[in-house]
């Protein structure tokens, strides 16, 4: 018998698919946050009290409560319905961790890029690797509580957007508006490449 505490861990024998997401953005943007948000499982943390080297390498302007910084990754995992499970991996967005993304997107379905609007060039290298490399995603737009509030239209226009690219407005700290984040990644995908996923309705159950 399975124990009540330990239940979550275990997949449903009806799991038909597990994939791959990627969750990316630049440093501070809420990824570890995100991904916190919406695991099943205790997700796993590589976090490292930024060291004085990585002080004025990572910016820390308007952000005086953050003081670990993303050395490797967030790891979780979340089942958005009874045949699909996604494993997610939260990989740093800084320039000098761009090799990591060759190994972890191999086999990826495709990426959530998380974006703060508070700090939208930070948003633009990342888009553009991602775009130079070719891997499908969706935009989050993970609104803070000062970020101004924009229109999808003109975040579309700024972050220079293909017409397709889903961008949704999230708020990485509450799992509803960050699984539906990850919802519209997967529905986009599927769009593009058939592949068979599972309605919205079931998966927010
Ligand atoms: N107010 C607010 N704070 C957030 C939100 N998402 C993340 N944070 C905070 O912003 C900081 C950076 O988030 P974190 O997930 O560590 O960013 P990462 O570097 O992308 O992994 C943390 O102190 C979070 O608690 C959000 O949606 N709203
Ligand atoms: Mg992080």
């Amino acid at each position: 018998m399975v124990s009540v505490g330990s239940a979550d861990r275990y997949l449903p024998d009806t799991i038909q698919q597990a994939v791959k997401i990627l969750v990316v953005g630049a440093f501070g943007v809420g990824k570890t946050t995100l991904v916190g948000s919406v695991s099943e499982i205790e997700p796993l943390r590589t976090e490292e009290v930024m060291t004085e080297a990585s002080i004025g390498v990572d910016d820390l302007a308007g952000m005086s409560t953050k003081t670990t910084t993303t050395v490797a990754m967030d790891f979780g995992r979340i089942t958005l319905n009874s045949r699909l499970v996604l494993y997610l991996f939260g990989t740093p967005g800084q320039r000098r961790f761009w090799d990591l993304w060759d190994g972890l997107a191999e086999g990826a379905l495709g990426v959530l890029v998380i974006v703060d609007t508070r700090r939208l060039e930070d948003s633009f290298d990342v888009l553009e690797q991602l775009e130079l490399r070719g891997l499908p995603f969706a935009v989050a737009i993970n609104q803070f509580p000062d970020s101004e509030v924009h229109g999808t239209t003109e975040l579309r226009g700024a972050l220079d957007l293909l017409p397709d690219t889903p961008v949704v407005m999230c708020d990485a700290r509450e799992r509803m508006p960050s699984v539906d984040a990850l919802i519209s990644l997967v529905e986009y995908v599927s769009d593009v490449a058939h592949f068979g996923a599972e309605s919205a309705e079931e998966a927010a159950s």
